[in-house]
């Protein structure tokens, strides 16, 4: 029988490949499929990047003037030439060490290691997705060995400002800091004689949560992401494939999912209403709260004049605190029993409210404060 997966459960399967079903490159290009207009002329108008009352929004987006954006050129950097010269590896757990302790350099904040899953490989990608619904559908082949995930962190700060034009910069920043990351560590491994490409968010053919859980950075949390021990789901991903051998890590259970069973604050305060408040359930092999893509969406463009996205379900979960010794605390105490997570739930809304919210003000822009789902 097809077992059936969970956030961290992963460890206990020897092959996800019959279970799970590949991700939906549709579902993947829900952005461009917004800007191509199939989702509706008022959500095209409201998310274009070039016409965004933001610089940020303009520029780090690849807006108007797409030559001033990194995007536009990382996307070309993901892969190269290889160094012909072979350096042999003996010792794949060292090689690991050396590559993590490569990867913090270049800039990564967390590294893990899997055996790259078929099963989080995209099956085909859009020839040119800001084109439009009949682009033409390549299928995608990408057979290295192993996955390399890295997580760079969103600053607290910007991130609490959610949903406002300052969180949008930070999303931008962190989007080319890790594409910027990961180019430059598959590049490396390429000097070292192995094949290795960069999957970053303007030339990805992976699915990076599943790929960084099963790395061991952290759970699948009940808002659709993963949620880290140090900086809960605060966190931009990106995946670097190789066939440079390495030494695996393995999946973690952090207590997250037995946390979120009852916390449900995400869910809550989603003031597009896109999280589940119910149990489970199996979506393509796996068993998870799954997203209403949608929903999303509709709230990231109800009000382009302050806003263009959405951070509430990273800025309000309790994992995603400063970076600090007592938060760690928290988190591992969170691990181990269920009356630490019930205590540390009442805690934090007792110290930072049910529906937090945060005054920010920044060159100009501020954050607004938005209701909990009605
Ligand atoms: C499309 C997309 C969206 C869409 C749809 C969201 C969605 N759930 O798919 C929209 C535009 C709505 C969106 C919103 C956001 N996104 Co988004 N999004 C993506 C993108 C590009 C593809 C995801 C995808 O293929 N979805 C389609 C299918 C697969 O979705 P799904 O079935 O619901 O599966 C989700 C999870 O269940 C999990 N998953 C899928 N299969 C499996 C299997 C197993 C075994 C497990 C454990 C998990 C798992 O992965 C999916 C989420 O990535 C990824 C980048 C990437 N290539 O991975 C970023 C990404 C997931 N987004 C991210 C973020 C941060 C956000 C936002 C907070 C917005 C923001 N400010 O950046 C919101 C949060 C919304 C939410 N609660 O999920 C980060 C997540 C970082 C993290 N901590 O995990 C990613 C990884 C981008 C990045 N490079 O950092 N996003
Ligand atoms: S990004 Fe905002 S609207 Fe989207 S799921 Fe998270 S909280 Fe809800
Ligand atoms: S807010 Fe609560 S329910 Fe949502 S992901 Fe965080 S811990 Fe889980």
């Amino acid at each position: 029988m097809a077992r059936v997966l969970d956030g961290h459960h992963l460890a206990e399967a020897a092959s996800t490949q019959q279970a799970v079903e590949k991700p939906d490159p549709v579902e993947r290009a829900i952005n461009a499929r917004m800007q191509w207009g199939e989702l509706g002329d008022v959500l095209k108008r409201n998310y274009a990047a070039s016409t965004a009352r933001s610089p940020f929004r303009r520029s780090l987006f690849a807006g108007p003037r797409p030559e001033n954006a990194w995007r536009s050129y990382m996307a070309k950097v993901a892969d190269g030439p290889l160094n012909p010269e072979k350096m042999p590896v003996s010792d794949q757990a060292a090689m690991a060490a050396e590559t993590k302790e490569v990867a913090r350099f270049l800039g990564a904040d967390l590294v893990g290691i899997s055996k790259l899953d078929q099963a989080f490989v995209y099956p085909y990608r859009f020839a040119d997705p800001y084109r439009g619904p009949d682009t033409e559908r390549i299928p995608i082949e990408l057979n290295h060995s192993y996955a390399i995930s890295i997580g760079v962190e969103m600053d607290l700060q910007k991130i609490r400002s959610t949903p406002s034009y300052i969180d949008n910069a930070e999303v931008g920043r962190t989007y080319a800091a890790i594409a910027r990351a990961a180019c430059d560590l598959a590049a490396y491994i390429r000097e070292l004689g192995y094949p290795a490409r960069a999957h970053h968010s303007s030339n990805e053919m992976v699915c990076h949560v599943p790929i960084a859980v099963r790395g061991g950075l952290g759970e699948l949390g009940r808002n659709g992401i993963l949620v880290n021990a140090r900086f809960g789901p605060r966190l931009r991903l990106a995946t670097v494939t190789t066939d440079l051998p390495l030494a695996t890590d393995s999946p973690v259970d952090l207590g997250v999912q037995a946390f979120c069973e009852m916390c449900k604050k995400c869910a809550t305060n989603c003031p597009g209403r896109a999280i589940q408040q119910g149990d489970k359930a199996v979506y393509k092999g796996v068993e998870k709260w799954k997203i209403d893509q949608m929903a999303c969406i509709r709230f990231w463009t109800a009000n382009p004049d302050k806003w263009s996205s959405c951070d509430t379900c990273i800025k309000d979960c309790p994992w995603s605190k400063a970076d600090v010794w007592y938060h760690h605390l928290s988190a591992r105490a969170a691990a181990r029993s269920a009356v630490a997570r019930k205590l540390l739930l009442w805690a934090d809304d007792v110290i930072y409210g049910k529906h937090p919210y945060y005054k920010v003000n920044w060159l100009g822009y501020t954050s607004y404060r938005v209701g909990p789902r009605k």
